[in-house]
């Protein structure tokens, strides 16, 4: 009985009602007069892309016109989650289209749940990058991201009884309703060839493989703004001509669509396997071509706003373009645009490099050596022969500047060069080009950053005193707060008597003259309380596991690496188990019962993680399914982690685990959203804990381990056999050995957790050497909760 008419800026609930029924009809993705949830989804997210269409294109139209300094954010991944309820949320229009979709016969919390999660990311990196675009936007900031189109992004975890098996997760099965082709958007992007030396001493990349980036815009809206910046993500695309008819007609099928597969190949996965050297290549295509296609873009949008202003000179060009790199996976900007002002725009090098390094900043993300980027020269040579010239111009130039200014680094420079020559495997270093080039580098918390100057990046620091700096990282308190706990957020609020913490977190000491009053504490206390109870049906739903939201909460979810624990976690759920099933029914009584979630993605060629996810979800067949103790204890391991998850789990939570191995989890951004519900941590002075503890409290932080300055002499030690294990330690291992888990061989990971056994590195992690301080505080945490 609804009308279907056009009205993409309707306010009235009635009227949006019909905007929706017009998109169901005019937009159709389905057979006709089909209206279930899916079919409601999809054409409430059209409705809602209306909206958003006339903002972005005002935002657009604005900084054409007053042509601020733009920021872009260079990124190989983006975890944006879901955006439906974002979007309504940041537009403040939830009640009017949850009014808007009653009238149509649906609950607008089912029909949000229909949208499947962009997960082109892999963990706190990518979901960094999509907050920082939130928050770009609330802010009003002219800023963009860019990134790449993948059509499997992050794969989905399925848990069998071999452990975690990986399902390529298609997020554009039927399609997303918040991209917006731009067929006007397209750029060459070339791979291989050689190096033409011109008549007059320029140089020409020519020859190879060309390859067409399409421009994907996605927008994103800022909260109570109308400001609307745009997530560009590139799609690689042959051309027509690249079809070979002749061949097709000839039946050579494949060799006729083969340099339209080698393209498809380009965006189909986030980190595709880099174990053989065409693994290698298609990551470092990868890269290059979320760089070449960006920087070509930034170029063309300089000039044609300057162009309008007139004249314009290259030196302006830092003054109207930030480029930041989000690890050192867009590292070949800083080549590629040295190539471009060189070999396109015929600028001279100094000229170039000046421009180049006033334009590029570059944010660490780890410490860890093997996450620390190195390419091969040899497949940098193939893939990309100009770039290897640029870079190794770079190197010489760098080296002589040491030479002749820093003589007291010359012994050095083979660890701080860009190119490592090593006749075994020579590589190009990207860490080290990003701080040679960048005109500043920050590191992610204030103990990672002081890493960075005192160790990984300490000889620099004395030839660019002020380059190095710290940005803590931060979230969105709409989507980790205001959305995900609505509850929790209208107490806020109403404490407050103000919505305005939403954008300034500061204003939340406010709450702190109100912490004893009862009320208060009642309505926190019910709004936990219905929050678990979410999240109870939620692991019900996905586990068919029944959890008391009466007892405590304790949740760890994170990619599952050693270095972040998840082994100690257990270890610990283990040794409560036995405990508890030594005890007398009397005594259990006395205990504090408690159900550990562990959750997270193990990537699928990280053996000892996928052991870890397995061990987990062992225990939790034992535990759960033991009658006499599972009052006291379930263990859960939750499937597929991912943001949408994370906004059930979160605000559900009482206790959260963030126990990596002191100087090794750069900053951690789960750990704010857990603190900003809430949550009570247990933790090491690790990444950003140390300020969040600064925060919340010691009252609110269960502090225990090793400090990251200790950690060095620790190993050592260990190394040299005069480590004596605690008999807690020894105990859990013992159980799981003795096979009260089943069948598995996990003496390999157990092995790890030994002195040199010969196996892995003799707990690098130091597991072993935190585990009694970690029982202990955990025991304080018991204690607090009862
Ligand atoms: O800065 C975002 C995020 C930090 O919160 C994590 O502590 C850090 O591990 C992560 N770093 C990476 C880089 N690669 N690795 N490993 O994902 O960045």
């Amino acid at each position: 009985k609804i009308p279907a008419v056009a009205q993409p800026l309707a306010e009235e609930p009635a009227a949006i009602a019909s905007n929706i029924n017009y998109h169901a009809q005019f937009s159709p993705h389905f057979s006709p007069f089909k209206f279930e949830p899916e079919q409601a989804y999809y054409a409430t997210a059209d409705s809602v892309r209306d909206r958003l269409v006339h903002q972005w294109n005002e935002t657009y139209v604005h900084f054409h016109k007053v042509d601020p300094k733009q920021t872009y954010y260079l990124s190989m991944e983006y975890l944006q989650g879901r955006s439906l309820t974002n979007a309504i949320g940041n537009l403040g229009i939830q009640d009017a289209y949850g009014d808007a979709l009653k009238k149509l016969g649906h609950q607008l919390e089912e029909i949000t749940e229909q949208e499947k999660d962009a997960a082109l990311g892999n963990g706190g990196l990518g979901r960094l990058a999509s907050c920082f675009l939130d928050s770009m936007a609330t802010l009003n900031l002219p800023a963009w991201g860019y990134g790449l189109r993948y059509r499997y992004g992050l794969f989905k975890q399925r848990i069998t009884k071999e452990g975690q098996e990986e399902i390529a997760e298609d997020w554009l099965e039927k399609f997303s309703p918040w991209e917006v082709v731009r067929h006007d958007i397209v750029y060459p992007v070339r791979f291989f060839g050689q190096v033409e030396v011109n008549s007059d001493g320029s140089r020409k990349w020519v020859g190879g493989e060309v390859v067409q980036a399409l421009a994907y815009d996605v927008p994103i809206p800022g909260y109570k703004t109308k400001n609307t910046i745009s997530l560009r993500l590139w799609e690689a695309k042959a051309c027509a001509e690249d079809f070979n008819l002749f061949q097709f007609n000839d039946g050579q099928y494949e060799a006729a669509a083969q340099l339209h597969s080698q393209a498809q190949q380009i965006c189909a996965v986030l980190y595709p396997g880099d174990a053989t050297e065409n693994g290698k290549l298609l990551r470092l295509k990868q890269q290059f071509f979320l760089c070449s296609a960006s920087l070509q873009d930034i170029i063309f949008r300089f000039k044609e706003r300057r162009l309008g202003k007139g004249s314009w000179e290259w030196s302006e060009f830092p003054s109207k373009v930030a480029v930041q790199l989000n690890d050192t996976h867009p590292t070949l900007a800083i080549p590629e645009l040295m190539r471009l002002l060189m070999d396109n725009e015929g600028l001279g090098w100094d000229e170039a490099w000046d421009v180049t390094s006033r334009t590029i900043a570059y944010t660490n993300h780890t410490v860890l050596p093997e996450a620390l980027e190195k390419w091969s020269q040899a497949v940098m040579w193939k893939l990309l022969p100009r770039h290897m010239e640029i870079v190794g111009e770079i190197d010489k130039r760098f080296i002589t500047m040491i030479r002749e200014e820093h003589t007291d680094l010359e012994s050095k420079l083979p660890g701080i060069r860009i190119l490592d020559d090593n006749p075994q495997k020579p590589v190009v270093r990207m860490a080290n080009l990003c701080v040679v080039s960048a005109h500043t580098v920050n590191g992610v918390a204030q103990l990672h950053s002081d890493i960075l100057t005192s160790e990984l990046f300490a000889d620099y620091v004395s030839i660019w005193p002020t380059k190095f700096q710290n940005k803590t990282n931060g979230i969105t308190p709409r989507r980790w707060l205001q959305f995900c706990s609505p509850e929790l957020s209208s107490i806020i609020t109403k404490w407050l008597k103000s919505e305005q913490w939403t954008t300034n977190l500061d204003l939340l000491v406010g709450l702190r003259q109100f912490a004893d009053n009862p009320e208060l504490q009642a309505e926190w206390a019910s709004a936990k309380m219905a929050n678990k109870q979410r999240l109870a049906q939620y692991i019900e739903r996905v586990t068919g596991v029944n959890i008391d939201p009466n007892s405590l909460f304790d949740i760890q979810v994170k990619r599952i690496h050693e270095y972040k624990r998840q082994l100690l976690n257990i270890l610990g759920a283990i040794y409560r188990y036995k405990k508890l099933k030594e005890m007398s029914p009397e005594e259990r009584k006395n205990t504090t019962p408690r159900t550990i979630m562990i959750g997270g993605k193990a990537f699928a060629t990280y053996t000892n993680a996928k052991r870890i996810v397995k061990l987990v979800n062992d225990v939790g067949s034992v535990v759960n399914n033991d009658p006499e103790v599972n009052r006291y204890l379930k263990v859960i391991f939750v499937p597929n982690y991912n943001v949408s998850v994370a906004e059930i789990l979160i605000p559900g939570s009482e206790l959260s685990q963030h126990i990596s191995t002191a100087g090794m989890e750069a900053s951690g951004t789960s750990n704010m959203k857990f603190a900003l519900n809430g949550c009570l941590i247990i933790g090491t002075l690790d990444g950003a804990n140390v300020e969040i503890r600064e925060e919340i409290g010691e009252q609110n932080f269960f502090l225990f381990g090793a400090t990251a300055d200790q950690v060095p002499k620790l190993r050592k030690e260990r190394e040299n056999g005069l480590f004596k294990p605690d008999s807690r330690f020894e105990e859990a291992k013992k159980f799981i050995r003795s096979g009260a888990f089943g069948g598995y061989d996990y003496n390999p990971l157990l092995d790890s957790l030994e002195g040199n056994t010969g196996y892995g590195r003799g707990d690098y992690f130091l597991v072993g050497r935190d585990f009694p301080s970690y029982m202990d505080a955990q025991a304080e945490v018991d204690e607090a909760y009862k």
